[in-house]
């Protein structure tokens, strides 16, 4: 019987990342050593509530440590607002879908959580713990950004770092004057850092890898086919995911899934990857409309070590090559996804 893969999930607690976690949670192989909480599409705070939440609908037996993180991205982000679009028309202002009384009820010590350690903290100190560890970012990448700076050892202790974020073909979602993704675009700097100075394997997950076979895979997949399990698991992920599902509804759109493949790559890489680049990569951080948008060496791609052994095109190679995810298995992660709604039966 192998050990059993050991996850620390950095996540801003919306709905796709509560279906993202449940994957975690109710995988007989793996262990959830923590969740680190951080600003993004909701407040730390309101993402530790609903991760709290999320573990009861989960049924969890033994509490998973909740540790509160980054209140707010490294620098003020100066991208002016051309409309009162914010995530909580997609989402709720909750994250997960407006219904406090829902099952199973948002409870006062929802919000009272957390561990009193800070969530970069807890990072470093869990990481030094378990060497082994995997940490899966699906939200902006403050939490690890700061335990960078905090502690120079922690890029290289955790086995590995799986991150939902960022593009690699410049492809955005956030507003009409950027082509950043959200979670790159939600800290830019620190996604910088994270990507520039973690010397552990790193593999990303970009905004491209659900847009570019999304409409291809809603005619493969039923993405809203564990809704109708009837676990109880089911029932707060169709509330979780309710406003969303309800606006692509509109467009005749299912809800596909985002932070899930982070999690899935993170739990069964082999399994769930069918194709990936390995890129040399800089965040834009002084653009007017790419300010956190990824910046590929395409030349590193057209002329390989192989083809220019002298480097004579002059690519940055003290620049890491960091793996990003192109195409995923949509089966496999759906697959993930259902057994864990069907795990869920059993408490
Ligand atoms: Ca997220």
């Amino acid at each position: 019987m192998s050990e059993k893969r050991k996850l620390i999930i950095d996540t801003d607690g919306v709905s796709d990342d509560i279906r993202g976690i449940s994957i975690a949670m109710q995988h007989l192989d793996v262990e959830v050593l923590a969740f680190t909480t951080t600003q993004g599409c909701v407040s730390a705070v309101q993402a530790a509530a609903n991760v709290a939440r999320a573990q009861r609908a989960n049924g969890v037996e033994k509490h998973i440590p909740i540790y509160k993180g980054a209140t707010a991205q490294l620098i003020k982000n100066t991208v002016v607002k051309t409309s009162n679009w914010d995530e909580s028309v997609f989402f709720g202002k909750d994250g997960i879908g407006d219904q406090p009384k829902a099952f199973p009820e948002v409870l006062e010590s929802d919000f009272s959580c957390w561990e009193s350690e800070h969530a970069a903290q807890a990072l470093i100190r869990l990481t030094k713990e378990h060497s082994d560890v995997t940490i899966v970012a699906i939200g902006p990448l403050t939490n690890l950004a700061l335990a960078i700076k905090l502690d120079e050892d922690f890029k290289s202790r955790p086995a590995r770092v799986v991150i939902m974020g960022g593009n690699y073909y410049g492809v955005g979602n956030v507003n009409s004057q950027t082509s950043a993704e959200y979670n790159f675009h939600g800290d830019p700097e620190a996604a910088s850092i994270v990507l520039s100075e973690m010397e552990v394997a790193i593999t990303v997950v970009p905004w491209e890898a659900y847009v570019i076979y999304g409409k291809m895979h809603e005619k493969e997949v039923d993405f809203h086919a564990h809704l109708a399990l009837g676990t109880p698991l089911a029932e707060f992920l169709s509330t979780a995911t309710s406003k969303g599902r309800a606006r692509l509804a509109r467009k005749n759109r299912q809800y596909a899934y985002c932070d899930e493949i982070a999690v899935a790559v993170a739990i069964s890489p082999d399994h769930v990857i069918k194709e990936s680049k390995k890129l040399r990569v800089a965040v834009e951080l002084a653009g007017k409309y790419t300010r956190g948008q990824v910046m590929v060496d395409w030349t590193d791609q057209l002329w390989g070590e192989n083809d220019d052994p002298n480097n004579e095109r002059g690519v940055d190679r003290a620049r890491r090559q960091i793996t990003f995810v192109t195409a995923y298995d949509v089966h496999y992660v759906d697959g993930m996804v259902m057994a864990a709604v069907k795990n869920s039966i059993k408490q």
